[in-house]
């Protein structure tokens, strides 16, 4: 990584005691089928979050106030289930040191872990995926931890909504909940979608984004673009109606697979980013304390949640 604070942000408001977020990179690469290169993903986003403006026009705040902790990136690529278990271990260990947790990819198989771990942290958790595939494969290639199966753990395990869907397998229509699913085609053309998902929404909401659920036009570094996808305002209309309505708990962006031709689709994932930042944080004063209320929602499901865990 050639940064050594998120964006460029002061040293201290770096520090893990002062932030209030925390940024995990997984530079994971090991199972894409086609085209490789989202291991250098948070590297690019990295580079062009140092060549954005801090100052959020929108909500008129400056979110890095509230303290980013970029962390080391997990490396661990010995398999794709050592891989899962790293980043799980990882984003585990910063809730429950009550950070807001956020995690740049890589591809998207590391969501298996990310997912994992708010899902063992919080009660009856909605999973919003933003993508352009379904990811439903129970395996692919020998494996439960290709970025085809990405979601499948969700679909059985939380409340799994899915958005801009234009690509999948046949094998795929058993797995999926067509009354949770949310087709690119019919977006297009009816915008009832935002309002009918946000409805379907429990309280907690994990969000996972694959950058390919954009349209290759604003976003063509990506391993596997698909026409059709989503544009720049109506995301950002969607994602800041998620955040007003509904406890985000964290969130992970996958697949920015860099080309040096294109540099205008890392400043997309860059400002994608900060985006969802400032609509977490809007409201928020940089002097009150975050509580990300993890505690209190497990209280109800001790199972879920084991004191003795190391992390
Ligand atoms: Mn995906």
């Amino acid at each position: 990584m050639t940064t050594q604070t998120y964006a460029g942000i002061p040293k201290e408001l770096g520090k893990l005691e002062n932030a209030k977020i925390v940024l995990i990179p997984v530079p994971y690469d090991g199972t894409s089928t086609w085209q490789k290169g989202s291991d250098k993903g948070p590297e690019a986003f990295l580079n062009a979050s140092e060549n954005m403006e801090l100052y959020d026009i929108e909500t008129e705040t400056e979110v890095y106030k509230q303290g980013i902790h970029l962390t080391d990136a997990i490396t661990e690529n010995s398999s794709p289930e050592a891989m899962v278990d790293a980043v799980h271990a990882s984003t585990k260990s910063y809730i429950k040191k009550n950070k807001f947790v956020t995690i740049f990819g890589g591809e998207h198989s590391i969501s298996i872990g990310t997912i994992r771990a708010f899902n063992e942290c919080y009660d009856n958790l909605t999973v919003l995926q933003l993508d352009a595939h379904a990811d439903l494969r129970k395996e692919y290639e020998g494996s439960n931890f290709n970025h085809a199966c990405a979601v499948y753990e969700a679909s059985q395990t939380t409340n799994l909504l899915q958005v801009g869907i234009r690509s999948m397998d046949i094998s795929e229509t058993t797995v999926m909940d067509k009354e949770k699913t949310y087709f690119a085609h019919e977006m297009a053309v009816d915008d009832s979608w935002m309002d009918s998902s946000i409805d379907q929404m429990t309280e907690n909401v994990f969000i996972t984004i694959d950058l390919d659920v954009f349209d290759p036009s604003i976003m063509p570094s990506t391993g596997t673009p698909e026409p059709g996808g989503l544009l720049w305002y109506e995301t950002l209309e969607y994602l800041s109606q998620v955040f007003k309505h509904k406890n985000v708990v964290g969130f992970d962006i996958v697949e920015l697979c860099p080309n040096k031709n294109d540099k205008s689709s890392d400043f997309l994932a860059a400002k994608l980013y900060y985006k969802m930042l400032s609509y977490k944080f809007q409201g928020n004063n940089i002097e009150d304390d975050f509580d990300n209320d993890y505690q209190t929602t497990s209280k109800n499901n001790t199972t879920k949640y084991n004191e003795d865990d190391e992390y």
